[in-house]
């Protein structure tokens, strides 16, 4: 029998199963000089994709791989997958939920904590030698605050399960209110932004959430406010961010994400109100391999059984 062949859009960090992959022919699409030539050359043997933001998984692509039978996405979030091209060519899409969830909250806290208190230019104030002639300046506090959770879903629950034991107010909103939770509900962001002063994103890229977070709503969070963007780039209105941060509207944020990564606008990089972390919610040794782990089971079911463990359609 031939083997199956898997076209890989990104290296997979290595992970206790990757043994696994040993029986197939793996495609390496970021090694290739040309991939537009590469996929020509292959498209047609190719049965699996195992998928990495940012390279796009469209229509396109799926005309240029009939045989296709499966995209893994090494990530919970698939924005960059149309997702109902792929239904349409009978391609099942898989994610990698729930085995990042607490890695995420713990950076989501660290980034929280490192805005409000400025630990990141504290530590600069110091290699500086500014110590040496000066007390650092007096920080905001997160004492007597309310966190709003915009999006509580796996991860989002982590992330209030730890604000609890920061004794500070806990809000939220989804679209829908959950009944196995007693954090406050708002039913839209902007009464949830008008109701916190911590606004934490935690919500899918989708075409519904973009620029969710506008000039409208930032001013809603206010002066005190400081914002946190542990989700995607597109959920807020990045211009609009960077004028709300040098004329007050709000305090500060902290950002994991960018609208157009790996690029940062100079503005931001510029703002002193800021910390900036290059998109590593999931990035630690373990939970990349987890995921690794489980974008594998998702092949190897597909294709010892039609089984996957986590799907995002029917196929
Ligand atoms: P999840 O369990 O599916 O939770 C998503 C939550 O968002 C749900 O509560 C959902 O509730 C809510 N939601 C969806 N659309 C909404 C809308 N239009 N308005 C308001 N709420 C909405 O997903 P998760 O595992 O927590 O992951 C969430 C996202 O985090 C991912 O999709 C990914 O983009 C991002 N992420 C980022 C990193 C990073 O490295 N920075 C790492 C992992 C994940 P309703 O359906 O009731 O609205
Ligand atoms: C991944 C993420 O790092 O899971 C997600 O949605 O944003 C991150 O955990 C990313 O998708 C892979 O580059």
């Amino acid at each position: 029998m031939q083997p199956i062949e898997l076209l890989l859009t990104h290296p997979l960090p290595s992970s206790p199963r990757q043994g696994e992959l040993d029986g197939f022919v793996l495609h390496k699409l970021w090694e290739a000089a040309d991939p537009d030539a590469f996929i020509a050359q292959i498209g047609e043997r190719v049965r699996g994709v195992i998928a990495s933001r940012p390279t796009p998984i469209n229509e396109a692509l799926f005309n240029r791989l009939p045989n296709v039978e499966i995209v893994s996405n090494f990530g919970v979030g698939y924005d960059q997958i149309d997702v109902d091209a792929a239904t349409r060519h009978g391609v099942v899409v898989t994610n990698t939920p729930s085995v990042l969830d607490e890695e995420v909250a713990d950076l989501a806290l660290g980034l929280l904590l490192a805005t409000v208190r400025r630990i990141p230019q504290a530590d600069r104030y110091l290699r500086d030698g500014q110590w040496l002639k000066s007390s650092f300046p007096l920080s905001a506090s997160l004492r007597g605050r309310t966190v709003g959770i915009l999006g509580l879903g796996n991860i989002g629950l982590a992330i209030a399960r730890r604000l609890s034991g920061f004794d500070v107010g806990i809000a939220y909103h989804s679209r829908r209110q959950r009944t196995d939770v007693s954090y406050r509900y708002y039913d839209s962001p902007g009464a949830l932004a008008e109701a916190v002063d911590v606004l934490i994103l935690i919500v899918p890229g989708t075409a519904e959430t973009r620029h969710l977070v506008d000039a409208a709503l930032l001013e809603k969070l206010g002066p005190n406010g400081i914002l946190i963007n542990v989700a995607r780039g597109i959920v807020v209105d990045e211009q609009a961010l960077i004028k709300a941060l040098a004329d007050g509207t709000i305090l500060a944020a902290g950002l994991d994400v960018f609208e157009r990564e790996p690029n940062v606008p100079a503005a931001l990089i510029e703002a002193d109100n800021v910390v900036l972390l290059p998109h590593v919610g999931s990035a630690s040794e373990p939970t990349r391999g987890a995921m690794a782990d489980l974008v594998i089971a998702n092949i190897c079911g597909w294709f010892s059984d039609k089984q996957v463990v986590t799907p995002v359609n029917q196929g």
